[in-house]
């Protein structure tokens, strides 16, 4: 559905005091960034920053959705619900794997999270009221992660790209039972339809500001400089907002903004000005949730602990018995 986030531009150029002739010549040329190339350490920097932060909206976003997995209204929609929180559990196992490969250990990474020095999408701050929410985010969050993540697959460093094929091919399927829940309930009874658009009016600001702050705000300019990110925070955003309002009007449903209109002359829809004192609020863990997400996923964490302990001696046990074989054969 968003395919058209797809697009061609090569990367503007690197700034100058990041030079490094030969890397930034590969970069022009739209080669592959392999994990064992040379790559100058501010790449690989920006790289371990936005692949691990992704890992953790991943592993973080399963968080308001699975608690309503035990509240599902049918059977069909709870198997959904449980293999949409499972995918993005996978994602977040993709991603870390991809970040992993830049020299980085999933230690460190997990650690930085739950220490708060790493940050995670805003978007998993806001809570999760009622049914019609699991079929917003699926159709807004979803959607919002799709038009970010699209570009993304043809990122210049090589595992990230790969792993964002796959994950946009679920996500696309996330993002389609979003808008199936939702037609449901809006072709459903008038209390149906009226909770679909309350939930609407919760989340559609947030779901703009997950591409982040306006260009102009934006710091990390040189993802963009290396074919990190291939289009900005404004245009992915715009062209949300763009690829949303006939889907709402589909739907039948309003999206809270009375300054959101057509504009010919733009051949795009004005929309009005984001709260950005509540974005940064929320970033910098003020939102709603942030207290309750990190610590959940700390205990998840704490629980798990003795499933990886005992994986990795079954794994030592292997290679023990392993190299004990060959050594039997040797002799
Ligand atoms: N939330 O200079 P920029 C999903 C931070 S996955 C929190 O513009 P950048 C799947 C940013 O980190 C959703 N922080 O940064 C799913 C930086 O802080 P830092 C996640 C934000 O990296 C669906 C500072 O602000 N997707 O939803 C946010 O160039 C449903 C300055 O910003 C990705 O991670 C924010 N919204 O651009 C799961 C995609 N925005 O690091 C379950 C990959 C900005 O210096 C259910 N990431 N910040 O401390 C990206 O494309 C980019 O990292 C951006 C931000 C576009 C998110």
């Amino acid at each position: 559905m968003y395919t058209q986030s797809f697009d061609n531009a090569p990367p503007v150029a690197a700034k100058a005091d990041d030079a490094n002739p030969e890397f930034e010549a590969r970069i022009a040329r739209d080669e592959s960034i392999e994990p064992n190339d040379d790559m100058p350490d501010a790449y690989r920097k920006t790289l371990i920053r936005q692949i691990s932060q992704h890992a953790h909206s991943e592993v973080v976003g399963m968080l308001p959705e699975g608690g309503w997995i035990t509240r599902a209204p049918s059977l069909k929609r709870k198997e959904i619900l449980l293999a949409k929180v499972q995918d993005e559990g996978g994602h977040g196992l993709y991603l870390y794997a991809a970040a992993e490969t830049l020299g980085v250990t999933r230690d460190a990474l997990i650690d930085a999270l739950h220490s708060g020095k790493a940050k995670y999408s805003s978007i998993f701050n806001y809570p999760t009221e009622t049914w019609a929410d699991i079929g917003t985010i699926g159709w807004l969050v979803d959607g919002a992660a799709i038009m970010n993540q699209v570009p993304l697959c043809r990122c210049s460093y090589g595992p990230y790209a790969r792993a964002m094929i796959r994950v946009c091919k679920e996500e696309s399927f996330h993002q389609r039972q979003g808008f199936d829940l939702l037609r449901t309930l809006c072709t459903g009874t008038p209390e149906q339809k009226a909770m679909a658009q309350d939930s609407v009016n919760r989340w559609w600001w947030p779901s703009l500001m997950m591409f982040g702050p306006h260009d102009s705000d934006s710091v990390h300019t040189n993802a963009m400089a290396w074919g990190i990110k291939r289009i900005s925070n404004d245009d992915l955003r715009q062209k949300f907002v763009d690829a949303t309002v006939p889907q709402a009007q589909f739907l039948g449903l309003t999206l809270p903004d009375p300054d959101l209109k057509w504009n010919a002359e733009r051949g795009h829809y004005d929309f009005g000005a984001i709260n950005w004192d509540e974005f940064w609020r929320v970033v910098n863990g003020g939102g709603v949730c942030n207290q309750e997400r990190m610590h959940d996923r700390i205990k998840a964490f704490e629980d798990g602990r003795w499933v990886r302990e005992a994986a990795a001696a079954h794994a030592a046990k292997q290679a023990k018995r392993a190299i004990d074989s060959s050594m039997k054969v040797a002799a």
